[in-house]
């Protein structure tokens, strides 16, 4: 199953075949025994979406900072339920593949893929075909128990990077008697990902991404795989001449994956943990620590063989209770509280780290938190909205409030900053001479303020502009008609002035 939020239990012909605890990444079960094979079956599939505390994204928290309507501890909508593909598929039953993990390097002109298989059963021999469309390289396999790896040597390879997205095949087939067992084929790039303290590098070139954070959401159906506005999607993102985006604040249907490999898309890809708190009861904490562990998981060994997957992002804006009290200047206090978060997060890093350490590992900073719980981080991701939540309207003191903070961080944790979301809401079609809020001329000027100052900073790696396009929120008081505006597109992906803007000034600039 694709995605099923949050709690999923499966009945094959009445008898119960698995359960599966939170949303937006795929589980399978084996059915074989209980389906009646050449005969009509009934499939059941039972989810429960209640929103609870000690769930991941939390719900229902008591004295959480929203005060919205459903009640849940983030800041879109809360749509359950199945909204992905689910697939019913057989497998051998002798010997198939189970696993595939490609890492990829390269030195001067020679590019190298590691191919790591696992299967299942007795077979003890596979073969690898790598080929580009003008050649074809083919190494065996020989599995030592239910493993094999092999390193595939490429000469004179080509990189693949946001301006040439080159792909190479890749088929892996294990053998029995001779004859194919089983088979699997994919497409990857060479491409390496490393930090140094002020920037990220791509092969070895400096990066800098440019971009959105986005919601798989649209009228009328909410959430749900819609691949004519996935392509939209790209297609206007590649018009305003971004080069990546964030999955905030989940990991989407794969095709954006895949998707994003072939149009050289770079992905910060994000977990469902979004909306974490530690000031409860140590069983609730732990709860929540395994479910987001559980997510790790499932997001790297989905995602792990994308090269457009440049890093791995553990949550987007775990907060401490004190958060207004501690003003948004990132000041805090060493409180206990604070203490179980350290631990909680980089616990999570150190967990990714351990699944992937090809990759980079972040989670995004909320405003006003405290700046030690990013120690254990690769770059510094954090989300600004000074100018619009504070200092709203007052654009000197809320972008000297900004530069003073970006400068502090950097030298504090000495590593490149991404400002993963700033942004300001604005309604279509509401326009201003003066800088006020919700016109589009307000939402314009933030953003281009940003991107003046963060063009002067020599450690800053990416901007990412909240949001692509405007989205469904719960009700509150600060989400007219239920939506969050801060989309430089409308929710029907028509451009505002600021997308225009993005437009102008991004495709002048070098693409990577
Ligand atoms: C944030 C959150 C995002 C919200 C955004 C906003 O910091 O990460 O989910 O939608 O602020 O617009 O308030």
């Amino acid at each position: 199953m694709g995605s099923a939020t949050y709690a999923a239990k499966v009945w094959i012909n009445g008898t119960a075949v698995g359960e599966h605890m939170g949303g937006h990444l795929p589980f399978t079960f084996d059915i074989t025994s209980t389906v009646n094979w050449g005969e009509k079956n009934r499939i059941s599939i039972q989810i429960e979406n209640i929103l609870k505390p000690d769930r991941v994204a939390p719900g229902n928290v008591n004295g959480g900072p929203f005060n919205s309507f459903p009640s849940a501890n983030y800041d879109f909508f809360p749509y359950a339920g199945l909204n992905r593909p689910i697939w019913l598929f057989t497998i051998p039953a002798k010997s198939s593949i189970r696993d595939i993990t490609l890492t990829t390097d390269f030195e001067n002109s020679t590019g190298y893929i590691q191919v790591e298989v696992e299967k299942y059963g007795n077979t003890k021999n596979g073969s690898i075909i790598l080929s580009d469309g003008e050649y074809r390289i083919e190494e065996p396999l020989t599995f030592s128990k239910d493993q094999a790896v092999v390193t595939i040597e490429i000469p004179n390879v080509k990189l693949w990077s946001p301006s040439s997205p080159f792909l190479y095949n890749v088929e892996v087939s294990i053998i029995e008697d001779d004859s194919p067992v089983d088979m699997y084929t994919m497409e990857t790039g060479v491409r390496t990902v490393s930090v140094t303290e002020n920037e990220i590098l791509l092969n070895g070139n400096p990066l800098f991404l440019k971009g959105f954070g986005k919601h798989e959401d649209f009228p009328i159906f909410g959430r749900g795989s819609a691949y004519p506005v996935m392509v939209k999607d790209y297609e206007l993102m590649k018009w305003t001449g971004a080069n990546s985006f964030r999955t905030s604040h989940y990991p989407y249907d794969e095709e954006f994956y895949k998707m994003a490999d072939r149009e050289g898309f770079l992905i910060i890809d994000e977990t469902p943990s979004v909306g974490l708190f530690f000031n409860d009861d140590s069983a609730s904490i732990s709860l929540r620590e395994k479910q987001c562990k559980r997510y790790i998981e499932e997001m790297i060994s989905r995602d792990k063989n994308h090269p457009s997957v440049i890093m791995w992002c553990v949550a987007n804006e775990p907060f401490p209770s004190n958060l207004g009290a501690q003003g948004f200047n990132g000041t805090s206090q060493m409180t206990e509280e604070s203490k179980i978060a350290e631990a909680f997060l980089s616990g999570l890093i150190a967990y990714a780290k351990e699944l992937d350490s090809t990759r980079l590992v972040t989670f995004v900073g909320v405003m006003g938190g405290p700046s030690s719980w990013m120690k254990s981080c690769d770059i510094i991701a954090i989300n600004r909205y000074w100018g619009w939540y504070t200092n709203v309207g007052d654009f000197s003191s809320a972008l000297k409030y900004l530069e003073g903070e970006m400068d502090m961080l950097h030298s504090q944790l000495k590593k490149p900053v991404i400002i993963t979301e700033f942004g300001a809401d604005a309604i279509a079609g509401m326009h201003a001479l003066e800088d006020e809020i919700y016109s589009e001329e307000y939402q314009t000027k933030l953003i281009k303020s940003y991107l003046d100052i963060a063009e002067t900073k020599n450690y800053v790696a990416g901007m990412h502009v909240w949001n692509f396009a405007d989205f469904r929120t719960g009700q509150s008081l600060i989400r007219v008609g239920g939506m969050n505006l801060k989309g430089v597109f409308t929710r029907d992906r028509k451009p505002k002035q600021a997308a225009h803007y993005l437009r102008s000034r991004w495709n002048s600039e070098m693409k990577e």
